[in-house]
């Protein structure tokens, strides 16, 4: 029985082994790799990285090649006298050719590899849009000079268009020494940028074809880290103009039932911080602003929400008022970062719902 055993766990153990391989070399395409590029500053650093991986296979083939050769060769044979063999010290011309090899390979792949880095943050020369990115604990806002339109954690780009992004880290109404940073990463458009406080980055991205591509926070920024994600969503120039157009336009104004008791309640609260503290819904009077959280005014025109890790509905919505912690660990209470907990009743939940529902 034992001995049954014994013999069954080593064929186990492979098999595992194989699996995990088979899955990890699965995760290197799809949604979400760089393996997968759908536009110029993808496919640039990926046939890149194809070249630099074709190199270390010929080396790696070149090395083992002489290995393997050199321990069949001169393995120990049955006649082996056990002396040692003829030692060598110190061959100059040798020593200088396996220097200079390894040399002259980094610095070939480095003229391109430079080059790339430029290309993917120089301002491209062709018509572009330039979208800024601010990166926060924890999510991804978006704003559109250009239109002057907010958005968060879902940003829309034309296709067959450059698309420059100004990035930034900051936490709004917090001290830019206090911000962290962050890394904006949607590998199948664009490479990876650190968004930094107090020092604006740049990168690239242009999506060829009309579809939602994957991307996350890249560098660790704390607590909710991996609650950070993003998506870009690419259409067609004339889609994209009518979600620009839509998105310019100003959010209406209830005017009777539990919605509008919600649009009260989001301006007042009583003696608790009411939504609009945090929050704009542009009724068309002034100029947008930057808000401490996500703009809401089109609130329902996205797919998720807080860090695009959550399906946007009403069981959903309700559940992140009445208890944001519960989707999202933050940290409002030890040092105001992320959504506070407002203590809710069940009635203002329901209109607080019914009004979000109405920011189409
Ligand atoms: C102290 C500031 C603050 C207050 C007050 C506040 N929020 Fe938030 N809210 C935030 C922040 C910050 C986020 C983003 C959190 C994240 O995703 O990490 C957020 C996220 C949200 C989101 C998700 C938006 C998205 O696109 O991800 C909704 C909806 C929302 N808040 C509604 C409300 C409502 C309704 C109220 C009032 C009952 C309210 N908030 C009060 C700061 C606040
Ligand atoms: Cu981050």
């Amino acid at each position: 029985m034992r001995e049954h055993h014994e013999s069954r766990r080593p064929r186990r153990r492979s098999t595992g082994l194989l699996l995990a391989t088979a899955l990890v070399l699965a995760g290197c395409s799809g949604d979400q790799s760089a393996l997968s590029p759908a536009g110029p500053y993808a496919q640039d650093p990926h046939d890149l990285i194809v070249i630099v991986t074709v190199i270390a296979l010929v080396v790696f083939v070149f090395v083992q090649g002489l290995i393997i050769y050199s321990v069949v060769k001169f393995r120990t044979r049955k006649d082996d006298d056990g002396s040692l063999p003829v030692q060598v010290h110190g061959n100059t011309k040798l020593e200088i050719v396996w220097t200079m090899i390894p040399a002259v390979i980094l610095a070939v792949i480095a003229v391109p590899t430079v080059q790339m880095i430029f290309s993917t943050m120089e301002e491209p020369e062709d018509e572009h849009l330039v979208v800024e990115v601010i990166g926060h604990r924890w999510w991804f806002e978006y704003y559109y000079p250009d239109f002057d339109v907010y958005t968060a954690n879902e940003m829309v780009i034309p296709t067959d268009t450059p698309v420059r992004l100004e990035m930034i880290a900051g936490d709004p109404g917090h001290s830019q020494d206090s911000a962290v940073i962050h890394s904006f990463w949607i590998p199948a458009l664009a490479g990876k940028q650190d968004l930094l406080p107090n020092h604006t980055t740049f990168l690239n991205m242009q999506a060829d074809e009309p579809g939602t591509y994957l991307g996350q926070c890249a560098e660790y920024c704390g607590l909710s880290h991996v609650n950070m994600r993003a998506r870009v969503h690419a259409m067609e120039a004339a889609d994209f103009d009518q979600w620009v157009e839509e998105q310019s336009t100003p959010a209406e104004v209830p005017d009777g039932g539990p919605e509008a008791e919600g649009r009260e309640l989001f301006h007042d609260l009583g003696d608790r911080q009411s939504c609009a503290a945090c929050h704009q819904v542009w009724e068309g009077d002034g100029a947008r602003s930057p808000s401490q959280g996500p703009d809401l005014t089109h609130l329902m025109s996205r797919d998720e929400f807080a860090g695009a890790i959550v399906d946007l509905d009403e069981e959903t919505l309700r559940q992140w008022l009445a208890d944001p912690n519960s989707i999202k660990p933050m940290q409002y209470e030890v040092n105001g970062i992320g959504m506070p907990d407002l203590d809710l009743t069940d009635d203002e939940l329901d209109a607080l719902v019914a009004y979000l529902l109405t920011l189409q």
